[in-house]
């Protein structure tokens, strides 16, 4: 299956692609196509759309469109339950160790990357960035 993966804009701001790559990679996920990203304010509300009435909405929007991120669209079997496993929970103070937000997150909000929710349609979101193309 396919689900995606994006480093928010403080990841990109601190250097951390490399790092974030090398664990997916070592998790035995494919990342089969990369893009760096600027997100504005309309794709951004669409983007999270779920969380429009949630009170950290139009802070999350405006972090998210801070700066650059890098999407990737990643490959595996069971890719988004194992993409969460290696990214870990929202909050870094909650994620388990080894986790890529228990390493590097700093804030439920500056948590370093986004991994589709395998239960909310990883196909949708890797749609938004990549199209449906499947000829890789
Ligand atoms: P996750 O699926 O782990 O990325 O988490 P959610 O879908 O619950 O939340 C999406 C993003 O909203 C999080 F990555 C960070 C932000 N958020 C907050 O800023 N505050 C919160 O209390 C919850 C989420």
């Amino acid at each position: 299956m396919r689900t995606l993966l994006f480093i928010k804009p403080d990841g990109y701001r601190r250097r951390l692609i490399g790092a974030v790559l090398k664990r997916v990679e070592d998790g035995g996920l494919k990342i089969v196509e990369i893009k760096t990203v600027r997100l504005d304010r309309a794709r951004a509300e669409e983007f999270y759309k779920i969380h429009k009435d949630k009170p950290f909405f139009s802070s999350l929007v405006e972090f998210i469109t801070s700066g650059p991120i890098v999407a990737c669209l990643i490959e595996g079997d069971d890719a988004a339950p194992r993409l969460r496993e290696i990214v870990g929970a929202t909050d870094p103070k909650k994620a388990k160790e080894g986790t890529i937000r228990h390493l590097y997150g700093t804030s439920i909000q500056n948590n370093v990357v986004h991994a589709s929710a395998p239960d909310e349609d990883p196909e949708r979101e890797v749609r938004f960035f990549f199209g449906s193309q499947r000829d890789r």
